[in-house]
């Protein structure tokens, strides 16, 4: 067996005024309780160091980038980068990233993954944006991905990294990337054995208010349904409870192979649940019911990638 312990390191609430170092201190504080409690990676959620932003409309472009890290570490974020390398913990984070790629300035959905040595070994970024991209008065508050964020350019990547022991391979995924199953059937065909994917959903969904009771249903639905399809772990966190008065969904959660849940979160707030997740259970799916090499029939499968 290749027994790995993960924590999803849920937060509570940022409000607009919190500061970046206060918003690290309570991820250091979860990270120190995920060591003690064993744990080789603890998982932050996505936008982890901020409020959910795109919930307001502005025009103001200074006023965005603002949101956005400029860089990784960064002087507010390096405490967390050394807390890590202190520890012997990996994890997985959440940010807005600004980016200068071949002299353009890029803004994305990102997260990365660091190994227990604070060593950035994965990055990710956005594909799925939702929301809208102008300003939509009728809302109780807007969901303006499309407007602030590119789609990613990098795919759904797969990292080999240090997994207790022995290596283990991970994947990572962004909010509303989970209810794709093309995310994690990419992330599948990679032989990917854990993935990590950081939210912020809000319980009203202003288009369709009618799902607005279904939220945690759905949430638990798309994951347990990519993880057992795929045979790999999922670990689901969630930036929850009232932020700037929007709900947001919590019940983080690690999941299995199987697609069972293994842990989940209670409350709304800076919470850790944990789990002793074997990698090698993956191998009772990916080998048997989903052996992708034995089974898949991508032949017929053309018009997923042609239309
Ligand atoms: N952050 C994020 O992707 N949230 C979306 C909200 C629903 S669509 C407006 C989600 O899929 O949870």
């Amino acid at each position: 067996s290749r027994k790995i312990t993960v924590g999803a390191a849920q937060l509570g609430p940022i409000a607009r005024t919190e500061s970046r170092r206060q918003v690290v201190a309570r991820m250091i504080d979860l990270m120190r309780e995920a060591k003690s409690r064993g744990c080789h990676y603890v998982a932050f959620p996505e936008l982890a160091l901020t409020t959910f932003f795109p919930r307001w409309y502005t025009e103001n472009q200074a006023e965005i980038d603002a949101w956005f890290e400029t860089e990784m570490p960064g002087p507010e974020t390096l405490p967390l980068f050394e807390e890590a390398r202190k520890l012997g913990i990996g994890f997985y984070l959440g940010y807005a990233e600004l980016a200068q790629e071949d002299g353009v300035t890029h803004h994305y959905n990102t997260s990365i993954l660091v190994d227990p040595t604070g060593t950035i070994v994965g990055k990710y970024r956005k594909v799925h944006l939702p929301g809208h991209r102008e300003h939509e008065p009728w809302r109780a508050f807007q969901h303006l991905e499309k407007r602030y964020f590119e789609r990613g350019n990098l795919g759904f990547g797969a990292w080999r990294a240090q997994a207790a022991a022995e290596k283990g391979i991970f994947g990572m995924a962004l909010c509303n990337d989970r209810r794709w199953p093309e995310t994690y059937r990419v992330l599948g065909l990679q032989g990917v054995e854990m993935a990590f994917i950081g939210y912020n959903t809000p319980i009203h969904y202003p288009p369709v208010p009618e799902h607005d009771h279904l939220q945690g249903f759905h949430n638990h639905l798309v994951m347990q349904a990519g993880a057992y399809q795929n045979g790999m772990w999922i670990v689901g966190i969630a930036k929850a409870g009232k932020e700037e008065d929007c709900d947001l969904l919590g019940q983080s959660c690690i999941i299995a192979p199987t697609g069972e849940m293994v842990a989940m979160c209670s409350t709304v707030e800076d919470e850790l649940v944990t789990s002793v997740c074997d990698l090698d259970r993956c191998r009772e799916l990916k080998d048997n019911v989903f052996n992708f090499g034995l089974h898949r029939e991508p032949e017929t499968y053309r018009l997923i990638v042609d239309t």
